[in-house]
C-alpha cells in the first residue's frame, strides 16, 4: 500500500490545550507520527512518499472561501493585535446571538470560525493543514488512477473541521476532501466511513443534504464525550440526503462485540446503497489505553477491523484521523492497514 506523508506536519505543535480547566500538552502531538512511521517501517511498508502541493479547487467547492482565508491569515492577525500566545477561541456566538455577522476583530473571529477552545492554532497550523490535506489529495488520486487502496498519514486530522469551522485538532477535512475529489474523478456514490472514536462532525454537516456522498460513523454516544452536541443515532440526513447518514453512538466500557456489530451493519449498508469508493477516516483511539476516550478496543482487534473493511474490495483513501495512546498508535494503525491487505 502507498503512503503519502508530509513533514510540514511538524509546522503544528502547540504548546497549550485547555483540557479539565488547566494547560497541558496537546494529545494531538507531533510524536504520533514518528510511531506511525516507524512501525510501518518496522512491518516492511516503506512505499512512503511526500505528496504534490496542495489542489485549492476541490477545496475551495467545499469549504467556506472566507474560512480558508482565516486560517491562512489568523495567525499574523493575532500577533498584529498584539496577542502574546497562542491563538485560542475564548468567545463564541452562542444562543440568541448572531450566527452571521463577522467581526472584524480577531479575537471575535476566531471565536466565529472555531467550534472547540481545546484547539489552539499557532504560527505554522496553516502550513501543517495544507501539508496534511496534500496527503489525502495525493492518496486520492493514486487510488483514482487505479491503485486498490492508499494511506494518507494525515496531521493535524480533519473529521472534526466543518466548512466553516475548526476544532477537535482539525482545519480542514481530509477526508471530506478526498470524498468531493472522488466524485470529480468518477465515482457517482461515494461513502466515507468513520471509525475515529468522536463523532465526525464535520465530515457528516460537509454532507448531510447529500444523496451522492454517505457518510457512517461509529462513536462514544455524543451525550457522553467530544463533540457532545452531534452524532446522535436519529440523525439521518436530510432533503436528498435523507437516508444517507448512519450514526452508531455507543457508551462508555463498549467492547469490540458491540463495535464490530456496529462495523457489519454499518459495512452492509455502504454496500447496498452501492458505493463505488470509499473514504475511511481512520482514528485508532477506541482503543482501550487510550486517554481521552472509552471504548475497549484490543490492539488485535484493529487487524479484525481492517480485514473486515478490506472486504468490501471498495477502491479506498484511508486518512489518518485520531489515536492519543502514542505508542500503541503506531501498532494499531499499521494494524488496520494490515488487516485490510490480508482481506
Ligand atoms: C481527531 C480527534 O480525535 N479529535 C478529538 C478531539 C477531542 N477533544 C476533546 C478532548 C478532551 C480531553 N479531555 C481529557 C481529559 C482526560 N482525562
Ligand atoms: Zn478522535
Amino acid at each position: 500500500m502507498r503512503i503519502y506523508h508530509s513533514e510540514d506536519h511538524r509546522l503544528h505543535f502547540p504548546q497549550a490545550e485547555l483540557s479539565g480547566g488547566q494547560f497541558v500538552t496537546p494529545f494531538e502531538r507531533p510524536s504520533r507520527v514518528e510511531y506511525v512511521l516507524n512501525r510501518l517501517k518496522a512491518q516492511g511498508l516503506s512505499d512512503i512518499l511526500a505528496p504534490d502541493p496542495v489542489d485549492m479547487e476541490p477545496v475551495r467547492a467545499l469549504l467556506d472561501p472566507g474560512y480558508l482565508t482565516f486560517l491562512e491569515t489568523a495567525w499574523d492577525e493575532w500577533k498584529q493585535a498584539g496577542m502574546a500566545g497562542e491563538i485560542i477561541a475564548a468567545n463564541v456566538p452562542a444562543r440568541g446571538m448572531h450566527m452571521d455577522r463577522i467581526p472584524t476583530n480577531i479575537d471575535g473571529k476566531v471565536g466565529y470560525y472555531c467550534h472547540a477552545s481545546e484547539t489552539a492554532m499557532t504560527q505554522g497550523t496553516w502550513q501543517a493543514a495544507l501539508g496534511s490535506l496534500a496527503c489525502a489529495q495525493a492518496a486520492q488520486r493514486h487510488v483514482a488512477a487505479g491503485a486498490q487502496s492508499a494511506f494518507a498519514l494525515c496531521r493535524p486530522p480533519g473529521h472534526h473541521a466543518t466548512a466553516d469551522q475548526y476544532g477537535g485538532y482539525c482545519f480542514i477535512n481530509n477526508a471530506a476532501v478526498a470524498a468531493q475529489m472522488f466524485r470529480a474523478s468518477g465515482a457517482e456514490r461515494v461513502a466515507i466511513l468513520d471509525i475515529d472514536f468522536h463523532h465526525g462532525n464535520g465530515t457528516q454537516s460537509l454532507f448531510y443534504d447529500r444523496a451522492d456522498v454517505m457518510f457512517a460513523s461509529l462513536h462514544g454516544a455524543p451525550a457522553e464525550t467530544y463533540p457532545y452536541y452531534l452524532g446522535y443515532e436519529d440523525e439521518t440526513g436530510r432533503g436528498a440526503g435523507e437516508g444517507s447518514n448512519l450514526n452508531y453512538p455507543m457508551s462508555e466500557g463498549t467492547g469490540y462485540d458491540i463495535w464490530s456489530a456496529a462495523l457489519d451493519d454499518a459495512i452492509g449498508k455502504i454496500r447496498n446503497w452501492g458505493a463505488e469508493a470509499l473514504v475511511l477516516s481512520l482514528g485508532v483511539d477506541a482503543y482501550k489505553e487510550d486517554p481521552i476516550s472509552f471504548f475497549k478496543l484490543e490492539s488485535d482487534d484493529f487487524t479484525d477491523a481492517g480485514r473486515r473493511i478490506g472486504h468490501m474490495k471498495l477502491p479506498t483513501v484511508i486518512c489518518m484521523e485520531g489515536g492519543y495512546a502514542i505508542e500503541a498508535v503506531g501498532i494499531n494503525t499499521v494494524n488496520v492497514l494490515e488487516g485490510f491487505m490480508g482481506a
